[in-house]
């Protein structure tokens, strides 16, 4: 069985973004679409994104010891699916923002209805990549049809785009009580659902055991809230440079975010109860979950 060299003596996951770098790379040298839409794919696809679902997913693989080419490849489709929610979320239709990890957006490079295409194009590499890989992989039929319907339910209307259309519909919502939970109800959709998928389908391709997953599906739950809520405090209080995006976004569309229900100070006192039951889910797993709860902490700490 084709395996990845494990190399515990170099920072974490900086390796694992190289290594999911590369596949990407891969993925959309192996499209078959014309040239100049990768061109205009790799452009938003390689601009310096954290990775982070992919890089969650990877620690699972590893933490289970399953690390396979097949299995991070699939992984880099919550990387391209979390790409084409960025190009769309960035039109002007949606939060009409002109910067983007330091560049300006593919939109302003090109227009608007071209970065409505080449998002929908990196939603179509997303599905190509899965189903490449379906045929790949020696994943039992189980498994394999698992990992189709978590992608299905947690990246359309049950999940992301769902958070999506709650987040636009907010003005609907009356009474301060209900907006809260309305809140943690849209970005645990918008946000958190891709967040849980990677250690979902990491775990599905990793096999592992019913008490184990139910441990990591309850951190995922957790980081997924905790990576938003640090999200709206950055675009608060976040630097400009480095977050490569205007800072006060979220203030000039007039979004409810946690920042905008419970302050500064109340939204960095959630994220760091979010913080803290995230790591208590990975308490049974152990040495195990090292990675995992690293990751938290820069998810909890990180400037951009
Ligand atoms: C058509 C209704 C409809 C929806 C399309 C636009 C969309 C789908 C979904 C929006 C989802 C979205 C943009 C959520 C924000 C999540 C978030 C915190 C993004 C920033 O993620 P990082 O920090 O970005 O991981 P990098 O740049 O590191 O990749």
């Amino acid at each position: 069985m084709e395996r990845i060299k494990r190399r515990p003596a170099q920072p974490a996951f900086l390796v694992y973004k190289d290594s999911i770098e590369t596949y990407l790379k891969e993925a959309v040298a192996v499209f078959p679409v014309a040239e100049s839409i990768k061109r205009d794919m790799a452009y938003v696809l390689f601009s310096g994104g954290k990775r982070v679902r992919p890089i969650l997913g990877y620690m699972v693989l590893q933490a289970y010891d399953a690390l396979q080419p097949a299995f991070v490849r699939i992984l880099t489709a919550l990387e391209l699916i979390h790409t084409y929610s960025l190009v769309h979320d960035d039109l002007p239709i949606m939060d009409n923002d002109d910067m983007r990890r330091g560049r300006p957006t593919l939109h302003k490079v090109k227009n608007e209805t071209y970065a409505a295409i080449v998002g929908n194009m990196i939603l179509n590499l997303a599905l190509h990549q899965v189903i490449r890989q379906m045929n790949d992989t020696r994943l039992a039929m189980n498994r394999k049809q698992e990992i189709i319907h978590f992608f299905d339910e947690k990246a359309g209307f049950n999940g992301m785009v769902g958070g999506q259309i709650l987040d636009m519909n907010f003005a609907a919502h009356a009474g301060r009580g209900k907006l809260r939970s309305a809140y943690f109800r849209m970005i645990a959709l918008k946000t958190g659902r891709l967040i849980e998928l990677a250690i979902d389908l990491a775990a599905i391709m990793a096999g592992v055991n019913r008490r184990d997953r139910d441990c990591l599906a309850s951190y995922g739950r957790n980081a997924g809230l905790l990576f938003q809520v640090v999200d709206d405090i950055l675009d608060t209080v976040g630097d400009e440079t480095l977050l490569g995006k205007p800072v006060k976004s979220d203030e000039k569309n007039e979004k409810i975010t946690a920042v905008s229900l419970y302050g500064v100070q109340g939204a960095r006192r959630i994220a760091a109860a979010l913080r803290r039951n995230a790591a208590a889910s990975l308490k049974p797993l152990g040495h195990k979950a090292n990675e995992l709860l690293g990751f938290v902490d820069f998810m909890a700490n990180r400037l951009y």
